[in-house]
């Protein structure tokens, strides 16, 4: 199992995290998504790590931005 934590930015409430939380459990490998939205910490439980560029292109496709590891 791994796990990896990011930042999110653009985040405003609690349906921007379940947009978040959507796009990126669709990612390929993923098993858990938690997004703190005080902070825009956005953890990730996956079985194998998961591509940054995946990810990147999950928090996107939600309409917000990754702007850090
Ligand atoms: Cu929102």
């Amino acid at each position: 199992m791994s796990t990896a934590t990011y930042t999110v930015a653009g985040m405003t409430c609690g349906h921007c995290v379940s947009s978040v939380t959507e796009e990126v459990a669709e990612v390929p490998g993923v098993t858990d998504v938690d997004v703190d939205l005080a902070s825009g910490g956005l953890t990730i439980t996956s079985d194998a790590p998961v591509d940054e560029s995946a990810v990147q292109a999950a928090v996107e496709e939600a309409g917000y931005q990754l702007v850090g590891h």
